[in-house]
């Protein structure tokens, strides 16, 4: 029965779109939601499976599966197209994907009961190793369904978690994805993971198993208590440096968005930082701060951190509080979209609604509409409408970076006082400063000095001011 629901449809040549029929008859309607439906074009071709081996990561062979409890079919294809990019780039080969249309997940096997057998069968014809959930998983669904399927369950949480893991090389961020991946497994200690091998479950086997559960449980706590402590200090010394960027009244812009949107290519071309640029699902994981300058000479720092993804895991967001906090502490937000993917605009709400989470969501957004080169004119046309304040680039060709960094600079907080002086020549230190820092509306250089009419901060106000008249104007 299973092996002939995902023999219906033939492998690969599918488009996802294609996957799904619009126009459903009720009947087909309550076919399809006892069904459980291959998505198609979603196995790893084998192209992919050398990289994977080059990346020196484990090979696991994995089966996806979804519920679509909302929205339109698309949206549930992608998710799952997004769970299996998600799935390669963590090393696995993704063999196949199903959905299952259902109200809401199974409080106990996540899809149906009836369909985890199917799934079961499907795993055994597939020769899969490992099921991947679309979706957190709570430890009763995760055990449940291992007792089933026979094979390792993991969800898209843990999937997140594991590349994370990978892609960090900073002492903070393996602090970090640490913390967040105990905080994970904390409540899953009991049976997680050994469903395999203690089948039989029961009174019986409970106890020393338990005696182990408590001692595991204890060293995971004392070891979150421990991260917990050295992060703080970590945060510390990135907090003095934030603290010192804001006394040299540097305003900051932090670039945000959606796993490969393109941020740290904008931030590449826009400084040179040599960031590491991927086709990958967070290549990014340690934050890079950059000097970068506006194109009337002002001084700003540009940050790259970590990109956000739909559902992104709750204690991934926690752990990475002081890192993000970098992007709710910005003077402006370049916020990244991948012009060329098939649905930005959800790109765009599953961002803002991180955002909001980390206490961002009040600070000027600018949009950045990237890979103008290889989108579509037609879903360019639609942001161009549905959008407002964005700007269209290419970070691969450079197209539309000078508007990017006029509407930039126009987007940066004003300094608050304004200024009209005449500087003598002997002071032009500070005419310097004044083009680092300040917004210069008019310079001229006369016989006396340097004519400036500018806005800036109250520091340098009244040290132009003190120059003037040593300058006797
Ligand atoms: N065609 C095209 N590709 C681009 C453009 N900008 C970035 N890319 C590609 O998109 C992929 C992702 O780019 P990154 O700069 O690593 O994206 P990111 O937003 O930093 O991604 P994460 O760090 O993984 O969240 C890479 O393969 C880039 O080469 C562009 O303007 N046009
Ligand atoms: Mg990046």
């Amino acid at each position: 029965m299973g092996v002939a629901l995902f023999a219906t449809s033939s492998p690969r040549s599918v488009p996802m779109s294609e996957a799904f029929d619009s126009n459903e008859s009720v009947e087909t309607e309550i076919q399809e939601r006892r069904a459980l439906r291959r998505v198609g074009g979603l196995s790893t071709e084998l192209t992919d499976i050398t990289e994977v081996e080059y990346r020196q990561v484990r090979l696991e062979r994995v089966v996806l599966v979804g519920v679509w409890t909302s929205g339109s079919a698309e949206q549930a294809a992608r998710s799952l197209a997004e769970l299996a990019r998600l799935a390669e780039t963590a090393g696995s080969v993704v063999l196949e994907g199903f959905i299952q249309r259902r109200d809401k997940p199974d409080a106990s096997t996540f899809i149906g009961s009836g369909k985890a057998v199917e799934l079961r069968d499907m795993v055994v014809a597939l020769g899969a190793d490992t099921v991947i959930c679309d979706g957190e998983l709570s430890p009763g669904q995760l055990t449940s369904l291992e007792k089933v399927v026979q094979v390792k369950v993991v969800d898209r949480t843990w999937l997140i978690l594991d590349i994370f893991s990978q892609h960090s090389r900073s002492r903070e961020g393996k602090a970090q994805v640490s913390l967040a991946q105990m905080n994970y497994m904390l409540p899953r200690l009991r049976g997680w993971g050994d469903a395999m091998s203690r089948q039989s479950g029961g009174i019986g086997t409970r106890g020393p198993g338990e005696t182990k559960i408590e001692t595991d449980r204890r060293r995971i706590r004392s070891q979150i208590s421990r991260l917990r402590r050295d992060l703080k200090q970590m945060a510390q010394s990135r907090e003095t440096a934030r603290a010192a960027r804001r006394r040299s009244n540097t305003p900051s812009v932090a670039i945000v968005g959606y796993t490969n949107a393109g941020k740290s290519s904008l931030l590449n071309r826009l400084t040179k930082a040599g960031v590491l640029v991927q086709d990958e699902l967070f290549a990014t994981v340690d934050p890079t701060v950059r000097q970068a300058r506006t194109p009337s000479g002002r001084e700003i720092t540009l940050s790259d951190t970590v990109g956000f993804v739909r559902h992104l895991p709750h204690q991934l967001v926690e752990s990475f509080r002081s890192t993000l906090e970098e992007a709710a502490e910005a003077d402006l937000l370049l916020h990244v979209v991948d012009g060329a993917d098939e649905a930005p605009l959800e790109q765009i709400t599953a961002v803002r609604e991180v955002l909001a989470e980390v206490g961002a969501d009040d600070i000027t957004e600018l949009i950045v509409v990237n890979k103008t080169d290889v989108a579509d004119d037609v879903v360019l046309e639609d942001l161009r409408r549905e959008l407002r304040h964005v700007v269209f680039v290419s970070a691969r060709t450079g197209e539309g970076f000078d508007e990017l960094m006029q509407d930039l600079e126009r987007d940066l907080p004003t300094p608050e006082f304004e200024v009209e002086v005449t500087i003598g020549y002997e002071h032009s230190d500070l005419v310097a400063q004044v083009h680092r820092e300040g917004e210069i509306e008019l310079i001229e250089h006369g016989e006396n000095g340097t004519l400036l009419r500018a806005r800036v901060d109250e520091h340098l106000a009244s040290r132009l001011r003190e120059a003037a008249a040593d300058s006797g104007q």
